[in-house]
Parts: structure tokens; C-alpha cells; sequence
């Protein structure tokens, strides 16, 4: 069998030289804890080479991520500096497998927080909220897995962008969204679509942390779920999300 550091290096591999993988559950049972415990060996793996942790990111929390991908719970993932994108920036298509981009609302967080907490005790832990793109890159073959293969591969983070900082007292609990790709609105949603109320995920957040015995720390960047589905990256394409009232967050992609 499969030792889970063995599993760990297979898919930090994989992320590491974008190679496609098969699914893990194709060939073994894989339990929801154990998926977890992949994904902090494989991103402490990241973390020896040098990258530093720099927050979280929830996963499916809207129903159009969910159907999108065919799982249906809420789900998180660990961001390292080397995943951050500057505004405005270039990623290359050659570091990634096939890479989509979903428009995302971003929280920074000013104080700890861990466990079952109230929306109020979330927001009160806010420092800022920014538009955010998150570049999402599932290293399994045709981008398809299983809730435990998602969770083991850290939820397919790759890259995130932010925008500019607004101040958490901002109403941004139902704004129109914009995603374009050259120029041509590809998605359209609300950050509403993220469980009701983006600051749902940061509950939500809180709360699965502290199962994994961490918490949310001051400085923390917390990503809360794509508000529509994910779009897919080609090489050549500028992508630019407007965020209704916080402005709007952008990238281009470079081939190879
Ligand atoms: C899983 C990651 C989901 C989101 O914002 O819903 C996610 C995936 O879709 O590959 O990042
Ligand atoms: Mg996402």
C-alpha cells in the first residue's frame, strides 16, 4: 500500500512539474482525514524548498463550483508566496496542466481565528476585503477526481491575484461580478453565489482549520471560493474580473 507521504510526494510532484496524474481513488480508498494529511505533507513539502504559508482558500462554495466539477461539499487548500500573481501580471501556460481562473472575493485577516465563530466574530477578525482571481490547476487527468483526490491535490490551488484592499466595513455581500476573457464577458455572477454571503466561507474557514488543529492568522490572505464557474486558461488570453464597487483584478497568459 501507499504510505501517505508517498502520496504526498506523488502529487507535490505533479504540481511541481504540471504532469497530469491519475486519479488516487482509482486505485485505492482514500478517506477524507487521511486526504487532508496528504495535502499538509505536500505543501509542507513546498514549504522546506522555501515557500512560506501565507493563508487559505476554500473550495465549492458556490453551486455553480460544485456542479461545475461534481462534488458537493466545501472544501480547502493552503497558499504559499509562490502562488501569488502580481495585478496585471504574467503566468506562463507551460506551468501548469490545464489552468482555469474563477473571480473570488479575498479577506485579509487582522486577528487569529479558529473554531466555531459567528459571521460578526469573522468580519471583526477582517483587516480588508479585495476582488481576487484564483488560477485553479487540478493536476488529475481531464481535470476530474473525486472529493478526496480534490482535498489530497490542495484543492487545486495554484496561483491567486488580488486587487486592491477595501476596507471590511464595505458592503460585499452581493456584488455583480465580471469575468472577461479578451475582452468578452465569459461568467457572470454575484458574490452572493458563496454560500449566501462571502463571509460564510470565512466561518467556514475557521472552522475547518481548527479541525486541522491550525488557525487563521493575522497577515493571513483567505480566499473564499470561486462566486461562478471556472473559466480555462489559453495561452495568449487577458483575463480581468470587475468586481462590483471594489474595482477589478487582472492577468494575461504568455505561451509555454
Ligand atoms: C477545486 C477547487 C475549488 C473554488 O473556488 O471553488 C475552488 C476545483 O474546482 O478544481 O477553488
Ligand atoms: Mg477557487
Amino acid at each position: 500500500m501507499h504510505s501517505l507521504a508517498a502520496l504526498a510526494e506523488f502529487v507535490d510532484t505533479a504540481a511541481k512539474m504540471a504532469t497530469e496524474i491519475p486519479q488516487l481513488t482509482d486505485t485505492m480508498e482514500l478517506g477524507i482525514d487521511d486526504a487532508y494529511a496528504v495535502q499538509a505533507m505536500s505543501v509542507a513539502r513546498r514549504l522546506a524548498r522555501g515557500e512560506r504559508r501565507v493563508g487559505m482558500k476554500m473550495g465549492l462554495t458556490s453551486r455553480a463550483k460544485m456542479a461545475q466539477v461534481g462534488v458537493s461539499e466545501v472544501i480547502w487548500g493552503r497558499l504559499t508566496d509562490a502562488m501569488r500573481v502580481e495585478e496585471g501580471g504574467v503566468i506562463r501556460m507551460g506551468a501548469y496542466v490545464h489552468p482555469r481562473v474563477e473571480p473570488e472575493i479575498a479577506f485579509l485577516m487582522k486577528a487569529p481565528l479558529a473554531g466555531e465563530v459567528s459571521n460578526a466574530e469573522a468580519l471583526a477578525a477582517v483587516a480588508a476585503v479585495a476582488p481576487a482571481l484564483e488560477i485553479i490547476d487540478s493536476r488529475y487527468k481531464n481535470f476530474k477526481f473525486a472529493l478526496a483526490d480534490v482535498i489530497a491535490d490542495n484543492s487545486s490551488s495554484s496561483g491567486f491575484v488580488l486587487g486592491n484592499w477595501a476596507k471590511p466595513d464595505t458592503a460585499f455581500g452581493n456584488l455583480g461580478i465580471i469575468l472577461e476573457a479578451d475582452g468578452r464577458p465569459v461568467q457572470v455572477g454575484s458574490s452572493a453565489a458563496i454560500l449566501g454571503h462571502p463571509i460564510r466561507s470565512l466561518v467556514a474557514a475557521a472552522r475547518m482549520v481548527a479541525r486541522a488543529g491550525e488557525r487563521l492568522e493575522p497577515g493571513d490572505i483567505v480566499l473564499a471560493g470561486g462566486a461562478t464557474a471556472a473559466h480555462p486558461l489559453a495561452a495568449g488570453m487577458a483575463v480581468r474580473a470587475t468586481f462590483q464597487t471594489l474595482g477589478s483584478v487582472g492577468f494575461s497568459v504568455a505561451a509555454a
